[in-house]
């Protein structure tokens, strides 16, 4: 199924009228307070997230799943799915490919189809969290880390055929992540869980093209429930740090502890140019996976902020790989996905909003409450009509649930795929 243009004009065509009034009600108002809109809308434009392979099926919990029909089963109906965000958002130009769950059978035809839909190979991730079929050592008592030289072994040949297979791609980086640690205390020695690590880490980074990053992801529990190797930030930082200039944290939102200061972890990453990629999700609890913004929408313009300063003040650090890392219980996982898209927009475009010369000038007065006004100014701004317009000059759609609504793409996929689909993943 590929959208033709004339499916999201006809789309567009009942929403254009009130759409371009709010839009010049807004850009008016931004012009009188300072604000340049085109620029505004051109950084929004350029903002492209990945969507990961694993995103478009629908999850589940370790207690069911409840599957949705014409849920995409191959590579190709899953990046045919990204196609279809990407052409109503204009934000998801990127996918993700986990493996072994997302192995392309024909690279030619893979690739050939992603370009079709203008969508490219983000970060490729490894998976060293399952047993695969036929592996000969088991990851039950961890991978990367664990104390027998053979399974680590295996653990670091996997990564690096990840690599080989992103290189065919077209990706620029490996995300590493871990489920390594114990359920118990006495389970492990933290110091040669953590040594081992290190070791295999810097064995894979040597295999890691010039041109590209390895992307260290960290998080404090599940599966394991006492102890994870790469816990925390301090932990991923000291392993980049050891393997070298290539090697970067990434920051998933679920991987905190309820409360932490995300945007300070951000911030610190950033100035020192090591935050190299981001899952955005969302969670009351711990590692919920929700939709991004539907709980702590606050929290995620503050994470922007600090992206902002940093994108405009830290020329040490890189580009970031950005991608959604979702997982769908009870919604369509499209709609889903395009929500957390908007989120993520709207973050970003009400963090373009901050006047941060202000900001400077009320931070060395010391003018808490002004602080407080700017950032809160910038938050309570309805950005909106600035996202719809930043997608509508692109071809997308001006509401891409409604338009995702109106053309039964469901069905579609239904009629196309059938109803007891199942997707590969999580
Ligand atoms: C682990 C994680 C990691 C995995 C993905 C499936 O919780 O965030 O990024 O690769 O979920
Ligand atoms: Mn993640
Ligand atoms: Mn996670």
């Amino acid at each position: 199924m590929k959208i033709q243009d004339q499916h999201i004009q006809d789309a567009n065509k009942n929403l254009l009228e009130n759409h371009n009034d709010n839009f010049d009600f807004l850009a008016n108002q931004l012009t009188k307070n300072g604000h340049d809109v085109n620029t505004i809308l051109s950084k929004l434009a350029e903002f492209q997230v990945a969507i990961p392979s694993w995103a478009l099926g629908a999850g589940g919990t370790r207690f069911g799943r409840f599957g949705f029909y014409g849920e995409p089963t191959t590579l190709e109906q899953k990046i045919e799915d990204v196609g279809i965000l990407h052409a109503l958002t204009q934000t998801a130009g990127a996918v993700s490919l986990h493996i072994p769950w997302d192995v392309p059978q024909d690279y030619n035809t893979v690739k050939e189809l992603a370009s079709s839909l203008d969508i490219k190979f983000d970060a490729v991730n490894s998976n060293t969290f399952q047993d695969q079929k036929d592996a000969k050592e088991s990851y039950k008592y961890g991978s990367l880390s664990n104390t027998s030289q053979a399974v680590r072994e295996q653990a670091i040949q996997h990564n690096i055929d990840v690599i080989k297979i992103g290189e065919k791609l077209g990706s620029k980086a490996l995300t590493v992540w871990l489920a390594d640690g114990s359920c118990f205390p006495g389970q492990n020695n933290f110091q040669t869980a953590f040594q081992n690590t290190q070791d295999s880490l810097k064995t894979i980074y040597k295999d890691i093209p010039e041109d590209w990053k390895m992307l260290i992801e960290y998080k404090p529990y599940e599966p394991n429930f006492y102890s994870t190797v790469i816990q925390d930030w301090g932990a991923s930082l000291m392993l980049a740090n050891e393997c070298g200039e290539k090697a970067y944290t990434l920051v998933d939102l679920g991987h905190h502890l309820p409360n932490s200061n995300i945007e300070q972890i951000v911030s610190i990453l950033s100035l020192k140019g090591k935050l190299g990629g981001f899952h955005f999700n969302d969670s009351k609890y711990g590692d919920d996976d929700l939709t991004v913004g539907s709980i702590k929408p606050y929290a995620l313009f503050l994470i922007f902020n600090e992206l902002v300063y940093g994108m405009a003040n830290n020329p040490q650090n890189p580009d970031l790989a950005w991608m959604i890392d979702a997982s769908h219980n009870i919604k369509d996982p499209l709609e889903d996905l395009i929500q957390s898209l908007e989120a993520i927009q709207e973050a970003f475009a009400k963090a373009l909003l901050v006047d941060q010369a202000a900001l400077k000038a009320a931070q060395l007065d010391n003018d808490v409450v002004k602080c407080q006004e700017i950032l809160q100014g910038a938050y309570r701004t309805d950005v909106r009509p600035l996202i719809e317009k930043a997608r509508v000059n692109r071809g997308g759609a001006i509401s891409p649930i409604k338009a995702y609504r109106e053309l039964d793409l469901r069905n579609y996929l239904i009629k196309e795929r059938g109803r007891n689909t199942v997707a590969t993943g999580l």
